[in-house]
């Protein structure tokens, strides 16, 4: 198949999701076509299956906000006019999908039929999709796409909770490379930054709001009153600096540290004890499986889509949104040399069902259905 697929390229989850899709794809002998305004930061290597084409977005006086979704419209129609496109595959509706749906109208006036596929990943639809600014072109954008996918069963409820939707949604959980999210032997940097045998916690993300990092900090402040800890921050976004000014003011600097955004995450997680993931609200949760392949167990929420992946006393423990207490407490008890065994076994066991030689054959069969389904439709 000749794939062309449209994403952030960035180190956000759906970013992240759509560029391991496109490399595994790639490998297995798909043409893949990655249509993104800059080279997401996953897309590291060569493959003769693999192309990128960046959206060009030329500058004029008139536009105080440049027409991207134009831009992006355009260019899906140069890469599948000229590439001979079976489909499209976009990530995070917003605008993906609405300028998929007019590059398809584009396609379809010109005798060429490419069929669109949205994949729903989070705040697309929880949170920023639900606004009425998007509300409107979002539920439109969803209905005439040709298949539409989310990453967990609660974001396809959300879905259809919030959004007048009424088209079927395939649930296709987020995926891992085993091969490379694995434990390695790092023990040298887990010395330098626990040189008395402390606990490593971690918590990575893009640092917005709906992740309540200040959580983080209230569990990890109680949790190192009963187990001698240190905190790792890694990743970057707006509530970065306020969390980092918090930070000054309830812990030690040899406490707390940030990394800032890292590629190489997977090293940090080798030598990490407890990952933890408070979030408001969270479709899914890539962070968390890309810990629990490194052998970390979770504390998190118990929000969204987040039951669907941390199984709750074998992988870690679940709490409501907020309750930091019972989150620190339940670190604590993972944390204690005889149960942390255990945690960390269970964590990759979980790991391994979200392996992605399993997930890939179901986006395989998915595209397979869509374009037997769409034969001659427009
Ligand atoms: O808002 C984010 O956290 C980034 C966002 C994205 O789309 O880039 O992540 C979402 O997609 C990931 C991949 O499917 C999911 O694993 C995350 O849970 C989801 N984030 C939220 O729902 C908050």
């Amino acid at each position: 198949m000749k794939i062309g697929i449209v994403c952030y390229p960035t180190f956000g989850g759906s970013g992240v999701v759509a560029t391991e899709l496109g490399k595994a794809l790639a490998q297995v002998g798909h043409q893949v076509h990655f249509i993104t305004y800059s080279q997401p930061p996953r897309l590291d290597f060569f493959n003769e299956n693999l192309f990128y084409h960046e959206v060009n977005i030329p500058a004029y006086p008139l536009f105080q906000y440049p027409p991207y979704e134009s831009a992006l419209s355009s260019e899906m129609v140069h890469v599948a006019r000229y590439a001979g496109l079976d489909l499209l595959h976009v990530h995070y509706a917003i605008p993906h999908a609405s300028s998929a749906y007019l590059a398809k109208q584009i396609l379809a006036s010109q005798g060429i039929h490419v069929p669109v596929i949205t994949t729903l990943h989070g705040t697309d639809i929880t949170l920023v999709g639900k606004d009425d600014s998007y509300a409107p072109v979002v539920s439109f954008s969803i209905n005439y796409s040709d298949g539409v996918t989310a990453v967990s069963e609660f974001l396809k409820q959300d879905t259809y909770r919030h959004f007048d939707v009424a088209s079927d949604i395939e649930v296709i959980p987020n995926f891992i490379d085993l091969d490379r999210f694995k434990k390695q032997k790092k023990e040298h940097f887990k010395l330098a930054i626990c040189p008395n045998d402390e606990k490593l916690v971690v918590h990575t993300s893009n640092f917005r709001k709906v992740k309540r990092i200040d959580d983080v900090l209230e569990i990890f402040c109680r949790l190192r009153k009963e187990v001698p800890s240190k905190l790792l921050l890694v990743g970057d976004g707006p509530e970065r600096a306020r969390i980092e000014k918090k930070a000054r003011e309830l812990c030690s600097p040899e406490d707390v540290r940030f990394l800032g955004k890292l590629d190489a995450i997977e090293e940090v997680l080798s030598v990490a004890d407890l990952f933890l993931m408070p979030s408001e609200s969270e479709s899914f949760g890539l962070a968390a499986l890309e810990a629990l392949a490194c052998e970390v167990p979770l504390i998190t929420s118990n929000a969204g889509g987040l039951p669907e992946l941390n199984v709750q006393g074998v992988t870690g423990f679940m709490s409501n949104v907020g309750d930091v207490d019972e989150m620190a407490r339940n670190a604590a008890f993972i944390l204690k040399d005889e149960n942390l065994r255990k945690f960390k076994a269970n964590a990759l066991a979980r790991a391994r069902d979200f392996e992605i030689s399993k997930i890939l054959p179901l986006y395989e069969r998915y595209y397979r259905s869509v374009l037997e389904s769409s034969k001659g439709g427009s």
